[in-house]
């Protein structure tokens, strides 16, 4: 660590915002390092107070409500990323001399480890689990943390690590100022959490700010908001992209016909050599590749790792089942942008099927147009539901486009998908919208999905 925990962190009132994930990391770290703290949760009960005393002993827990009077003493309050503090009732409360800071600024403050360093709307776990399987199948001692849901603090007292791998959300990067990333990458930018960024513009100033003072700035060459803003520009730069790569850049060509990754003009290797499928995972390997190399990571051992990397369930995950139906379930695509890339990446993969798309769910403020023309020219039957649901229904408004059913339940999206569909056809849950008002998260909808489609008759 550069800088001892006590000179930083003695003699200051810290308060903790959420005992969640974050929160309780951020408990453990002072508890181990026999730093006073309090936690203000204002949900009713996060934690029980009896847990929180076994664990914590005679540090303060105040629940179900904010506690102005408290947070108004902090010298550093350390929020938890779900929590919003332009929200008046915390905002008011904040004293002006407060640092107010996240997880993964104090990490940033405390620990010299190199980071790679990972955001975008769409791709960050998938990439990050690539580079961390790849960093650790070629030798180097690789951690990974972050949005991912690996609290940095709890893997900080570690110092056998080479490099940690960062997942950072938009919240976190909101709360970041001394992070140095030796790389790091905005993967793409397409509306999500505007419910709490209010604008895509500012949404997207957030997630530049993983450049801030990094050595190699990596950015996808087809989506301009991704380029680093002139105000980052001391890092070098180097570029991803779906099409041909100049340079020291990477990007996709074809070859005799078959699409290859490339590093400029040098052919790497084939996506048919790579399990996992779509355009969107061919850039996502250029990512991982970019990020390696500015780590000083050998590509073509990198490659060879690639191809044993068997991809995240939930993202584009297919369901095997004997009845002929492809049944894909990505229930992480909780945003317009990672719709678009399963339909454009899938619908081509279709020889005569065609595709019914389950769709709908909370849209975090999110314009769904984007969506229209892969709706309409691509999407057989239109199956929502949800809160937004209607909402996406109402694209495909046009004399044609009279299949386009809302349901109550995923069980009955499935029902009517299964009672419809035909061998060959294909059945895609990916609903551009949160689970939250039906479910408790992706992985819950996901599971749900795929039980829904076992009970159908013909699942295996
Ligand atoms: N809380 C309040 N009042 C509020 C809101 C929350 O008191 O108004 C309290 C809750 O009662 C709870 C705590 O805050 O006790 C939860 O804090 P949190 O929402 O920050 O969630 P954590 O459990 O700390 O998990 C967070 C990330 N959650 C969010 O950003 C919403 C996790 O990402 C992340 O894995 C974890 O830290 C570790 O870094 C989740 C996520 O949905 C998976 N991220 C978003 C995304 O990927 O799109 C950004
Ligand atoms: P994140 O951590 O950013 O949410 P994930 O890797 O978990 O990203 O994938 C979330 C969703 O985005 C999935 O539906 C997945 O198929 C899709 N996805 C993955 N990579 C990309 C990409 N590069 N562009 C667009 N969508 C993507």
């Amino acid at each position: 660590m550069h800088q001892s925990i006590t000179t930083q962190l003695a003699n200051k009132r810290i308060v903790i915002l959420g005992i969640g994930i974050t929160g309780l990391s951020c408990a453990r770290f002072l508890h181990r390092h026999e730093i006073t703290f309090a936690v203000n949760d204002s949900r009713a009960m996060p934690i029980s107070p009896g847990d929180f005393k076994h664990q914590f002993g005679d540090n303060t827990l105040v629940l179900g409500q904010w506690d102005q009077a408290l947070i108004t003493t902090a010298d550093i309050l350390i929020v938890s990323p779900g929590i919003n503090t332009a929200d008046s009732e915390i905002k008011q409360a904040i004293a002006p001399h407060c640092d107010v800071i996240g997880d993964i600024e104090l990490f940033c403050r405390l620990s010299d480890t190199p980071i790679l360093a990972v955001t975008g709307s769409n791709g960050k776990s998938t990439v990050v689990s690539m580079l961390n399987y790849v960093g650790n199948s070629i030798g180097y001692r690789v951690q990974l943390g972050g949005n991912i849901g690996l609290p940095v603090l709890d893997q900080i007292d570690d110092e056998n690590v080479d490099f940690m791998v960062l997942e950072l959300s938009s919240f976190q990067l909101e709360t970041i100022t001394s992070m140095k990333a030796l790389a790091a990458t905005v993967l793409n930018l397409s509306d999500d959490h505007l419910d709490r960024h209010k604008t895509i513009e500012n949404y997207g100033a957030i997630k530049q700010r993983i450049y801030q003072n990094c050595t190699y700035a990596l950015y996808n060459r087809n989506d301009k908001a991704t380029i680093p803003n002139a105000c980052y520009g001391e890092s070098q730069t180097l570029s991803f992209g779906r099409d041909q790569a100049s340079g020291e850049n990477f990007g996709l060509a074809k070859i005799n016909g078959v699409h290859h990754l490339m590093s400029g003009e040098n052919a790497l290797c084939s996506l048919a050599e790579l399990p996992l499928q779509g355009i969107h995972n061919a850039v996502n390997y250029l990512a991982v590749l970019a990020l390696g190399q500015c780590a000083g990571w050998d590509i073509n051992a990198m490659l060879a790792s690639l191809k044993t990397f068997k991809g995240l369930a939930h993202r584009c995950e297919v369901i095997e089942t004997s009845d002929g139906i492809r049944w894909i379930n990505d229930s992480k695509a909780t945003n317009v942008g990672a719709t678009l890339a399963a339909i454009e990446g899938l619908a081509p993969t279709l020889a005569k099927g065609k595709l019914f798309l389950i769709a709908g769910g909370v849209g975090k403020g999110a314009d769904f147009t984007p969506l229209t023309d892969a709706l309409r020219t691509q999407v057989e039957h239109l199956i929502t539901l949800g809160t937004d649901g209607k909402a996406i229904g109402t694209l495909r408004l046009s004399s044609q486009m009279d299949k386009t059913t809302h349901v109550e339940s995923l069980e009955a999206a499935v029902a009517l998908a299964k009672a419809e569909a035909n061998p060959g056809d294909m059945v895609l849950l990916s609903p551009a919208c949160a689970s939250l008002d039906m479910f408790a998260n992706y992985v819950e909808r996901g599971v749900v999905f795929i039980k829904s489609v076992f009970m159908q008759k013909g699942g295996k």
